[in-house]
């Protein structure tokens, strides 16, 4: 390996560097130009098991498959990673300060979870930011056939769910399991149970051994469990809250965004109708605290206090839904001030 692991001591001794620790052990200057992750990539050994299943042809997906679905309904998505042109500020303007974003080049290769038909015969849509919706009621079983098509192993890892814990995704050094490595042109199958209290909003992202790189890149994406039977809202939004670090982008700044976008414009223009019921899922994964602000609206917590600003960390997610009683064009945004001024914010227009 062409790097040296840090005892934890060093590591906490380090305070004032500026850096990214991979789950491989790597530590990754952030103030060094960008980050090339498909060469760090080929510095991290293969694990045990992973080699193991591979000499022996993969995992024998369809006889493994019958032994871990359970009786009862199953979901099956085929999604793929695979890396893409990204522009944040496609407009080049922010709606909000009706001002220029003057930062010339906005344009990246990001990474995205990409979904495609029954067996990966065609693509259904552009690999994205975040990546497609992954959904199914309690009492289901969600098949997710991942193949990577990335130049670094990724992998998929769900919260809320239940996993055994071979289909964790999870990079966990020589005690990886196959689904925690999925190598370049390899294709793994999760299965993942809606047990009963795995209702909510959650999210899936990358943790193979290059998180959280491959998560900074964009490999992330929302999934959402819903009790049978349980009245659907009108209208749903799904937003992610991250940041485009320049070690990342190789950019000249950091980009504060709602679904890969910064700036109202380019973030996602959210619309409903009066008398609807409105349901926004959110998540944040990036290093920052975020809050979820609505103008206009406010809405009831489950503990039962009415708010209109709700404060959330790396991987929360929850979903925020009211009756909507009150037209116009509204913004929706993140306020710790800094991040709503370098892009967290968009539009709500509600007729
Ligand atoms: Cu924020």
């Amino acid at each position: 390996m062409g790097f040296d692991p840090i005892d934890r001591r060093s590591f906490l001794g380090m305070g004032g560097m500026a850096f990214f620790c991979t789950l491989a052990g790597q530590q990754i200057p952030t103030d060094q130009g960008q980050i090339d992750v498909s060469a760090l990539a080929g510095q991290v050994k293969v694990p045990p098991r992973v080699e193991a299943a591979d000499a022996s042809g993969g995992r024998a997906v369809s006889s493994d498959l019958a032994a871990l679905v359970s009786a009862g309904p199953t979901r099956e998505y085929w999604i793929a990673a695979e890396e893409r042109p990204w522009n944040i500020v496609p407009t080049h303007r922010d709606q909000m300060m009706a001002a220029a974003v003057k930062d010339g080049k906005t344009t990246f290769d990001a990474y995205g979870y990409r979904p495609y038909s029954a067996n990966f015969g065609h693509p259904i849509a552009p690999a994205s930011v975040p990546g497609p919706l992954i959904e199914a009621e309690v009492g289901d079983t969600v098949i997710v056939h991942f193949r990577n098509k990335l130049k670094a192993p990724v992998t998929m890892h769900p919260h809320g769910i239940f996993y055994a814990n071979e289909m964790d995704g999870t990079y966990k050094g020589k005690w990886t399991d196959p689904g925690g490595f999925v190598q370049t042109d390899r294709t793994f199958t999760y299965v993942w149970e809606c047990h009963e209290g795995t209702e909510g909003t959650w999210l899936y992202h990358d943790h193979g051994p290059m998180d959280p790189l491959p998560v900074f890149k964009g490999l992330h994406g929302p999934l959402v469990i819903r009790k049978p039977g349980e009245a659907r809202p009108n209208t749903e939004f799904f937003l992610a809250f991250h940041t485009w670090d320049p070690s990342i982008t190789g950019l000249k700044g950091i980009y504060y965004c709602i679904n890969g976008k910064a700036y109202a414009g380019n973030t996602p223009t959210l619309e409903s109708k009066v008398g609807q019921r409105v349901a926004f899922h959110v998540y944040g994964v990036d290093n920052f605290f975020h809050t979820f602000h609505v103008h206009g609206h406010r809405w009831t917590e489950p503990d039962g206090r009415i708010v209109d600003n709700k404060s959330f960390g790396p991987a929360d997610s929850f979903r925020v839904e009211f009756t909507e009683d009150n037209p116009g064009r509204w913004f929706y945004h993140c306020h710790v001030f800094q991040h709503l001024h370098q892009g967290m914010n968009g539009w709500y227009l509600v007729s």
